[in-house]
C-alpha cells in the first residue's frame, strides 16, 4: 500500500506557498516533530508554538503516560500537513481530504456521525436550543478520524482553545484546522490503521474510564426538580410500588437553599441526610447537581473559603471575576490550580458525608447568564488575555480564560472525582458532567445536555453518542424523553426502546414540561417501558464486561458498524443502528408513526433479541417492531449473560445468570466482580472466557477468580438448557 495512498498532497504542496512564506516570517512558529511507538501503531507529535513559547503542560495526557519519544521525519508522515500562522493568535492546519473519506469524532456535534462537508466550532458552549445550526456544544474533544476502506487515519490536536474544523465544507476537498491561540500545542497523528487499533492508542495516552459503580449502570430518575423530600421520596416509592427498576434518584438545583453551591434548602429538605438514607435502604442512590458559581456573599461559608484559598478566576485588575448564574452574583473556581481542586474537594466531602452516591456537574463550560456566547472565532480574533472573561493560571502562569476554555468543566469533575476517589477509597466514585475536553473520559459520565422532546433529537441520539465513544467516551447519554418539550406515550416507548442500550440510561426533564416518569401516560405505556428497563437490568452483566473491555483496550460500548465491520462500504455511514459491544445490533424506531424500519446486516447471521426471527446479512430487512419489544439483533457466534428479573443493583446477586449462546459454535466473557470496590486498588473479580464449540459448553477462569460466583448458572446452547457449575 503506497504510504500517502489518499492523501492528494500534491495539489495542497503546490497551494499558496508564496503566502505562507510571509505569514512565517511576520508571525513566526517553531515545530518539531518526533515520533514514537504504542503496540504495532506509530504515533506521531507535532509540536507547534510560536516562536520562543513552550509548549504548555498538557491536561488531557494521563498523569502517568510514559512514552519516550524520537525525533521524525516529516516525510514519514501518513498524511501532508501545512502548517503556517498567519495572524498572531492563529495557526492553521490545511490538509487534504479525497473523496470517499469519512470523517468521525470531534466529541459532542449535532449532527450524523460523518461530520464531513461542515465547518465544527470547538468552544464550550451552553446551547440548549440544538437545532440544525446548532454549531458548538457543551464540550470541546478535538479527536478526529479520517475514515477510508483502507483504515482511518487519527488526528488528536490538544490544545483547550478555541478551534474551528472545517472538514470540506467547501465541497472541493480541502479541509483546514484553525487554532485560536497565542500558545503552543501538540497535534498527534497515527495510523492509517483500523479505528479500534487507533483508539487504542489515543486512550493510551489520554486514559479510559474507570469501572463505574454497578448502580450508576442502572436506571437513573431525575427531573428538575423534584423539589422537596416529599417528591423525592414518592418518586422513589412510585418505582418499587409499580415494580419499575431503578437504582438512582437525582436531585436538581431545588434541593440548595437560594441556589448556592453546597448547601440544603432546610424549608424545603429539612431532613436531607435522613432521606438520602431511608433510600439507601430501599436500594436508591441519591446523586445531587453542583454548579460551579459560588454565591458572591461573605454570609455564604463556600465563598468566604474560597476567598481565602484563593479559588477563583480573576479580573484584568486582580480582583475574583464576578458572573451570573442561578445564585446571581457568583464567583468561579479556577479549577486549573490545585489547590481550588482541593478547597472544591473538602466541599465535596462535605456533600457526600450526606449520604449521597455521586455527583452531577452541570453549567461548567462554563456558563453565565447574558455570556453564554463571549467569543464567536468564526468573525473574531483572539482578544488579549486581559479581555478574555477573566484570567486562569496555568502550570505556566496567568492566561486568558478563552486560552483553557475547554479545561474548565473537565477539571472540575476531576476536582468532583478525586475527592470521591479520596474520601471514599472503598468505592468507585460517580461523576456526571456536562463539559469536558479530551482525556476527561477518566472522570466518569457524560451527558449531551438539553435535547428536546422531539423524535429528531431521539434520532440524533445515535450518531452523536458514536462519535462520543470514539472521542474516548463510553459512560454517555442523553436524557431519554427530552429534556424540553412535551413528551407523549409514542416518543417516551420509542425513546426507551434506544435508552436502554445508552451506557448512561437517565430520563430528565426541564422546568414545567409534562411529566415523563415511566408511569405518566398510563398503565399500557408504564406496561411497556417496565418490561424494556427489566431488559436493560438484564444485560447488566453484558454491560459490565464491556466496560472492562473498554478499560483494557479503550473500545466504546456504542459502535458504529464501521467499527466491526471496516471493509463493508454500505456499513460505513450507517448512523441510525449501531452495536452494543461486538454482539448486539440496535436499530430502533426512529420517527413517529413508524412501525417498521430497514435494517441493514452485516456479515453474519442475526436473530432477534426477543427470539424468533433469523437474518442473515449482508442484506438490508425490513423490521417491524411492536411498541415495548427490544429493538436488537444479537450476532450468532455470540453467547450473551443474561440475568432474571430484578428491581436494582442490589439485587442482582440473588437473580439467575443464563448464558445463552447464539449459534453452534460460540464465544462470550463473563465478568463477575462486587460492583463496588474500586479497581485502581484490586477488585476481587472472576473473568471467565465462555465457549460452545463442537457441541461441548465450557467455561474457563482467566484469572484465578477471587470472586465468588453466587448461584449455579444456567447455560442455553443448542436449543437446550441446563444448569452448570462455573470453575
Ligand atoms: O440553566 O439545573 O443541562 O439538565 O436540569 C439550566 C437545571 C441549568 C441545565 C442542565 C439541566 C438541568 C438545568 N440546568
Amino acid at each position: 500500500m503506497p504510504k500517502k495512498f489518499w492523501l492528494g498532497a500534491r495539489a495542497l504542496a503546490s497551494a499558496s506557498s508564496a503566502q505562507t512564506a510571509k505569514s512565517r516570517k511576520r508571525f513566526p512558529l517553531a515545530t518539531r516533530l518526533e515520533a514514537t511507538s504504542i503496540g504495532r501503531t506509530t504515533l506521531y507529535r507535532w509540536s507547534i508554538a510560536p516562536k520562543g513559547k513552550p509548549i504548555p503542560q498538557s491536561f488531557a495526557l494521563r498523569a502517568d503516560v510514559s512514552v519516550a519519544f524520537r525525533p521524525a521525519d516529516e516525510s514519514a508522515l501518513p498524511m501532508a500537513l501545512r502548517i503556517q500562522r498567519p495572524g498572531e493568535a492563529r495557526v492553521e492546519i490545511d490538509f487534504a481530504l479525497p473523496e470517499g473519506l469519512s470523517c468521525f469524532g470531534l466529541g459532542e456535534r449535532y449532527g450524523g456521525l460523518n461530520l464531513r462537508s461542515r465547518v465544527h466550532t470547538l468552544l464550550t458552549t451552553d446551547d440548549h436550543r440544538h437545532l440544525e445550526t446548532t454549531d458548538s456544544l457543551y464540550k470541546s474533544i478535538p479527536v478526529l478520524y479520517l475514515t477510508g476502506s483502507r483504515g482511518a487515519i487519527l488526528l488528536f490536536l490538544d490544545s483547550p482553545a478555541p478551534q474551528r474544523w472545517d472538514l470540506d465544507s467547501q465541497l472541493d476537498g480541502h479541509a483546514k484546522i484553525e487554532v485560536h491561540s497565542r500558545r503552543g500545542f501538540s497535534l498527534y497523528v497515527a495510523g492509517p490503521a483500523p479505528i479500534a487499533e487507533l483508539l487504542r492508542v489515543y486512550t493510551e495516552l489520554t486514559g479510559r474510564t474507570p469501572l463505574p459503580p454497578r448502580w450508576a449502570l442502572g436506571h437513573q430518575q431525575s427531573r428538575w426538580s423534584y423539589p422537596t423530600e416529599a417528591s423525592v421520596r414518592q418518586i422513589a416509592g412510585e418505582f418499587r410500588a409499580r415494580k419499575i427498576p431503578c437504582d438512582t434518584v437525582v436531585v436538581d438545583i431545588d434541593y440548595m437553599d437560594d441556589y448556592r453551591v453546597f448547601s440544603i434548602s432546610r424549608e424545603r429538605f429539612p431532613k436531607f441526610e435522613r432521606m438520602v438514607s431511608d433510600l439507601r435502604a430501599d436500594g436508591f442512590h441519591v446523586v445531587p447537581i453542583v454548579d460551579p458559581g459560588v454565591k458572591k456573599s461573605l454570609r455564604d461559608p463556600v465563598y468566604v473559603a474560597g476567598l481565602k484559598a484563593k479559588a477563583f478566576c480573576l479580573d484584568a485588575q486582580g480582583r475574583p471575576f464576578i458572573g451570573k448564574v442561578w445564585a446571581g452574583n457568583s464567583c468561579l473556581p479556577d479549577f486549573l490550580l490545585a489547590r481550588t481542586r482541593a478547597f472544591w474537594g473538602d466541599q465535596i466531602k462535605n456533600l457526600l458525608d450526606k449520604g449521597v452516591s455521586g455527583i452531577w456537574n452541570d453549567m461548567n463550560e462554563p456558563a453565565l447568564f447574558g455570556q453564554q456566547h463571549p467569543y464567536d472565532p468564526s468573525r473574531e480574533a483572539l482578544p488579549p488575555d486581559s479581555q478574555q472573561l477573566f484570567l486562569q493560571t496555568a502550570p505556566e502562569g496567568k492566561v486568558g480564560h478563552f486560552e483553557v476554555r475547554g479545561l474548565y468543566g473537565m477539571q472540575m469533575a476531576r476536582s468532583a472525582w478525586e475527592a470521591q476517589h479520596e474520601h471514599q477509597p472503598q468505592q468507585r466514585p460517580f461523576t456526571l458532567t456536562r463539559s469536558t475536553y479530551a482525556g476527561g473520559q477518566r472522570y466518569g459520565a457524560v451527558w449531551l445536555g438539553d435535547n428536546l422532546s422531539w423524535f429528531e433529537h431521539l434520532r440524533h441520539s445515535i450518531p452523536m453518542l458514536l462519535n462520543m465513544g470514539l472521542s474516548g467516551f463510553p459512560f454517555a447519554g442523553v436524557d431519554i424523553g427530552g429534556f424540553g418539550g412535551h413528551a407523549d406515550a409514542e416518543l417516551l416507548i420509542r425513546w426507551y426502546q434506544l435508552g436502554i442500550f445508552y451506557p448512561f440510561f437517565r430520563n430528565h426533564c426541564a422546568l414545567g414540561q409534562v411529566a415523563q416518569e415511566p408511569w405518566a401516560f398510563g398503565p399500557s405505556v408504564e406496561k411497556q417501558i417496565r418490561r424494556l428497563i427489566q431488559q436493560r437490568y438484564r444485560l447488566t452483566r453484558y454491560i459490565e464486561a464491556l466496560f472492562v473491555e473498554h478499560s483494557e483496550t479503550g473500545a466504546p460500548l456504542m459502535r458504529p458498524l464501521a467499527y466491526h465491520y471496516p471493509k463493508d462500504e454500505a456499513a460505513r455511514n450507517i448512523d441510525d443502528q449501531f452495536l452494543l459491544g461486538r454482539d448486539i445490533l440496535v436499530a430502533p424506531i426512529l420517527q413517529r408513526g413508524k412501525r417498521e424500519r430497514v435494517v441493514y446486516f452485516p456479515e453474519g447471521v442475526f436473530e432477534s433479541f426477543d427470539r424468533g426471527r433469523l437474518v442473515k446479512g449482508p442484506c438490508y430487512e425490513r423490521v417491524h417492531w411492536t411498541m415495548g419489544e427490544v429493538p436488537a439483533f444479537v450476532r450468532h457466534g455470540a453467547i450473551l449473560p443474561l440475568l432474571t428479573q430484578f428491581e436494582h443493583m442490589g439485587q442482582i446477586d440473588g437473580a439467575t445468570l443464563t448464558l445463552r449462546c447464539y449459534g453452534a459454535e460460540a464465544k462470550g466473557r463473563l465478568w463477575l466482580d462486587d460492583g463496588i470496590s474500586d479497581p485502581a486498588r484490586g477488585t476481587p473479580h472472576g473473568d471467565y472466557r465462555l465457549l460452545l464449540s463442537g457441541g461441548r459448553f465450557s467455561a474457563e477462569a482467566c484469572q484465578s477468580g477471587t470472586y465468588v460466583v453466587p448461584r449455579p448458572v444456567q447455560v442455553e446452547a443448542l436449543g437446550k438448557r441446563f444448569a452448570f457449575e462455573m470453575p
